[in-house]
């Protein structure tokens, strides 16, 4: 027959939900306020020189108080579905489960019903970040025992938001922690255990992920029926050249930066490769022992398949060149991943330092995920562009543009299952250690006034009839 009509677009599915993401600790201040307990963010930050121009979350976007306006905008823009975080501390002042803090219960379920009465889905990550500072005295991310207190306080969560939350991620990022809290210590707690806190780190937080799962899955899977997923951070990387040298380094950044957390959550154990690299340089290194946590067979089988889909945060690519080995006298997740990694020159750059514009990347992202793990559906719950904070942000339209087409090509053309995507950041935040020196939202923050007025930037109003024509538009 004839077909009639112009050809369109390439549209994502009627059910594909827009939205867009923030962070307790970088949206919230209110540090202190009606009950809260310290978290280990607030220490850091409040401690002279971790963060540029010490600046700190104590009033953020003030969206504590805010709240509602946050809600109004994404209304505005005909977004589907808000990630946003539960602090801890503000439900359990001390992360356990003797008190519970009923004026930071009240501002959840306050915050939940304001978006469900606007039509949009709560995604709620249970922990990005901010540990009780109680429990980083116990050891935090280094302690297994975290993972029973993070069972309670998921417990408690669910028990009081479930009824209107089905999606569920328990932790923001593990990666990040465990490279940059116990490797390099640039964000909190703060600890330089170079080579060897963040596979302690990683351990502690695939347990933790696990016991929150088991703990949905038996107790109220049935009666709320939400989804619980893995959340984590995996970039791009291209070998440098096709030498044999450099695609072994680009599997090493795989997975030693994807697979470490995403492998023992969907596979029951460690990436083999990095299983056989840490234990080869440990035992160089004069160790009796791998640095590498080993997983007892009961806890192999207590984490495997513990997701319901996969939040993937994927911000950037990479080139990788393999290092050769050295020496063996000072134990490092740098010389365990032997590569230098660089960004391509043709990339344009962002506000940050790591971050460059490779829009395929993500969609070799997904595929990667997708056939690595088969993880059924997968959401994309961050992705974004940094700069000074402009209005007109055509750099971030321009970015988000090539991010989105890639993610719609991967569902059409490769036929993965994205059911969401929540774009880094609703709002212009508090950057962790960048303070707020690099700016990552659709919506600006005027940080300057207290009254924090939001402005919708340039790709606040292109990503409007994005969501609405459920297509990329110009
Ligand atoms: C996400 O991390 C976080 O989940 C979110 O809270 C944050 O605001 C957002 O990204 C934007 O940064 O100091 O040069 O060594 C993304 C992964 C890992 C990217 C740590 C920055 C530090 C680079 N991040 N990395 S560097």
């Amino acid at each position: 027959g004839v077909i009639v009509g112009c050809l369109s677009a390439k549209q994502f599915p009627e059910n594909f939900l827009f939205g867009a993401a923030g962070a307790s600790y970088q949206i919230e201040g209110g540090w202190d306020a009606d009950g809260k307990g310290l978290s280990m963010w607030d220490v850091f930050a409040h401690t002279p020189g971790k963060i540029k121009n010490n600046d700190t979350g104590d009033v953020a976007c003030d969206s504590y108080n805010k709240y509602k306006e946050d809600v109004a905008i994404l209304k505005q823009l005909g977004l589907k579905v808000y990630r946003f975080s539960i602090s801890w501390p503000r439900i359990l002042p001390k992360g356990i489960p003797t008190e519970i803090n009923q004026a930071g219960v009240d501002y959840y379920r306050n915050l939940i019903k304001e978006l469900k009465d606007a039509g949009i889905e709560p995604l709620v990550t249970l922990y990005h970040w901010d540990l009780p500072q109680h429990l980083a005295e116990l050891g935090g991310w280094l302690n297994p025992r975290i993972a029973d207190y993070f069972g309670d306080y998921a417990r408690i969560c669910f028990e009081l938001f479930g009824d209107q939350v089905k999606y569920w991620l328990p932790l923001n990022e593990p990666g990040t922690t465990c490279v940059h809290g116990y490797e390099t210590g640039d964000l909190a707690p703060g600890l330089p255990l170079s080579g060897e806190g963040i596979y302690q780190c990683a351990y502690v937080h695939v347990l933790a992920h696990a016991k929150a799962w088991h703990i949905y899955n038996d107790e109220f899977r049935s009666k709320q029926g939400g989804k619980v997923g893995f959340n984590n951070v995996c970039f791009w990387f291209y070998p440098k050249s096709n030498n044999s040298e450099d695609i072994e380094a680009q599997t090493r950044a795989m997975e030693f930066g994807c697979g470490l957390y995403a492998n023992p959550i969907y596979n029951g154990d460690w990436p083999q490769v990095v299983i056989d690299r840490v234990a080869y340089r440990s035992k160089k290194e004069g160790y009796s022992f791998s640095r590498l946590p080993t997983f007892t067979e009961e806890e192999k089988q207590y984490i495997n398949g513990t997701s319901d889909y996969y939040g993937l945060n994927m911000y950037t690519s990479y080139l990788v060149e393999a290092l050769a080995d050295e020496s063996f006298d000072s134990p490092s997740l740098e010389q365990d991943l032997a590569y230098n990694s660089t960004a391509d020159p043709s990339w344009a750059h962002s506000a940050s330092e790591w971050l460059n514009l490779d829009p395929p990347g993500i969609r070799n992202v997904l595929n990667y995920v997708n056939e690595k793990y088969n993880p059924g559906e997968i959401v994309v719950t961050e992705n974004g562009w940094s700069d000074n904070g402009e209005l007109d942000d055509q750099g971030r339209v321009t970015y988000l543009k090539g991010y989105l087409s890639n993610v719609l090509d991967a569902i059409v053309e490769d036929s993965i299952n994205v059911i969401a995507y929540t774009t880094w950041s609703l709002m212009d935040n508090f950057e962790w250690n960048q303070g707020y020196t690099q700016k990552f939202g659709i919506v600006q923050v005027d940080f300057d006034s207290p009254n924090r007025t939001r402005t919708l930037k340039s790709s606040a109003e292109w990503y409007k009839r994005v969501a609405a024509a459920k297509e990329i538009v110009d």
